[in-house]
């Protein structure tokens, strides 16, 4: 029997094989000079028994077959059924791994020289497997039962990553975060933000505590700090949460995690998520040396962000879906559904996550009070996250002037207002279109004749 009539078998169909396998969908190019189904054939014999040579005595079942179920040389399109025996568990509690999952769905199989480009786009778990993750212990209604919202549509947090990214010494970045919760509900860490020698923990987060307080004692309305727990080693991570609830614990329900989850990979994630029983966010800085959607290697943004709500993330960084800097599309938008619904259709399989709890989509890069209205009315609803870095620190007025006005973004758009009729009565919003002019010009092209009488100096 060759390698094709072995790995490939395009009589089975997903019915008869979704409850016991995982279903991965690839897009698939050979290299020069090597046939599709060939290629196709030793990549799904790659991807379970680890090499392309006759073994002899092989002694294992043709039952831990990876099989090609689809493949189609026009598209490019391969799917592969992964037989569940073939995936790791722990031998402390049996709960499924990550690190086993990608290990088989895009480990070795990613250099293997007889293909060109080979990208993981989507992927389905049985309910068997899916219930051996943990799934998000904690989830948005813990912040918005802290915030005093509704805990099932609460609508925007409004957030702001704290900017500039690093300098900022403890009294600086405390400063910028009261400015920012006195409009705003919650601060973050930016992701290389930990424990420099020009703001180290032990000093910040203190002072953090008390600009926190402060701002709650101001506007009697509770706030959120999300600090960055991310290190090498677990027992570092542990230190640093400790040190933070150390410091927040005359304000509880104030303190989430952030996790640098892509560069720090799946062993912090988890062990913050399975540890800590708080609101843990997932930022993925890095990942589109994986992700990018010019690359043809790897995997995407969605398989990324689905693995993170497996892992348990309350909040995954989605990404805003072309309206604001980083690369994306309005494509993009069954990213964030995936992580939030029970059941969500992806790009090529649709998942029932059985219950599994949701995860929030936190929304950053490059948003501001313009941008946002479009980026809600592609997403549909403001049930998430927002955290804003330029778009709150870069208001002409301040941060707490652009807390204000992301807050009033969503306000505008919730009732369906014309924004230049809006910016009339909402003076941070309207001072937006002077902070954010390259934008304002391209997204309200009138906006200086509309709004002529709010300028300044004139
Ligand atoms: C945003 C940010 C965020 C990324 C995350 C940055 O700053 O702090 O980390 O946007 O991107 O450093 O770029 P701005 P994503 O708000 O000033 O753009 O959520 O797409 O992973």
């Amino acid at each position: 029997m060759d390698h094709a009539d072995r790995f490939i078998n395009l009589s089975l169909t997903e019915p008869d094989l979704a409850a016991t396998h995982v279903l991965a969908a690839y897009i698939l190019k050979p290299a020069e000079g090597h046939d599709f189904l060939n290629t196709v054939a030793s990549f799904a014999a790659e991807s379970g028994r680890g090499t392309q040579v006759p073994l002899p005595h092989e002694p294992i079942s043709r039952a831990l077959d990876v099989i090609a179920y689809q493949a189609e040389p026009s598209t490019g399109l391969v799917k592969l059924a992964f037989p569940l025996a073939l995936f790791d568990f722990n031998m402390s509690d049996g709960k499924a791994s990550i690190t086993s999952f990608l290990n088989l769905l895009v480990g070795n199989t990613q250099s293997m020289g007889e293909i060109a480009d080979l990208k993981l786009h989507d992927f389905h778990l049985p309910q068997s497997y899916l219930s051996a993750f943990n799934g998000p212990q904690v989830t948005i209604a813990r912040h918005w039962q802290h915030l005093g919202r509704d805990e099932t549509a609460g609508g925007m947090i409004v957030g702001a990553i704290l900017k500039p990214k690093l300098g900022l010494r403890p009294e600086g970045l405390a400063d910028a975060a009261y400015r920012f919760w006195l409009g705003g509900d919650l601060v973050e860490n930016d992701q290389p933000q930990g424990n420099q020698s020009f703001a180290p923990l032990a000093d910040t987060l203190p002072l953090m505590a008390d600009a926190l307080k402060r701002a709650q004692d101001e506007t009697g309305k509770a706030k959120i700090f999300s600090v960055n727990i991310t290190a090498d080693d677990p027992n570092e991570m542990d230190m640093r949460a400790e040190a933070a609830l150390e410091a927040f614990k005359a304000t509880p329900g104030s303190l989430a995690f952030h996790v640098d989850a892509y560069l720090a990979g799946p062993m912090a994630l988890t062990h913050a998520c399975r540890d800590l029983p708080h609101f843990v966010s997932a930022h993925r800085a890095g990942h589109a040396a994986v992700t990018s959607q010019r690359s043809n290697r790897g995997y995407s943004a969605f398989v990324l962000t689905k693995i993170n709500r497996l892992m348990g993330a309350s909040g995954i960084h989605t990404g805003t879906m072309g309206f604001g800097r980083m690369e994306g599309d309005e494509a993009d938008r069954p990213i964030a559904c995936m992580i939030a619904q029970n059941v969500a259709q992806g790009p090529y399989f649709e998942q029932n996550w059985h219950g599994m709890l949701r995860s929030a989509a936190i929304v950053s890069g490059g948003i501001n009070a313009l941008r946002l209205p479009s980026f809600l009315q592609n997403l549909g609803h403001s049930n998430f996250i927002l955290a804003a870095g330029g778009g709150a620190f870069g208001h002409i007025d301040g941060p707490t002037a652009g807390a204000l006005s992301l807050r009033q973004a969503e306000a505008c758009w919730l009732a369906r207002a014309d924004p230049f009729d809006f910016a009339k009565t909402h003076p941070e919003f309207a001072r937006a279109f002077l902070s954010f002019e390259q934008d304002a010009d391209i997204i309200h092209p009138g906006w200086r004749a509309a709004l002529s009488p709010e300028k300044p100096n004139q």
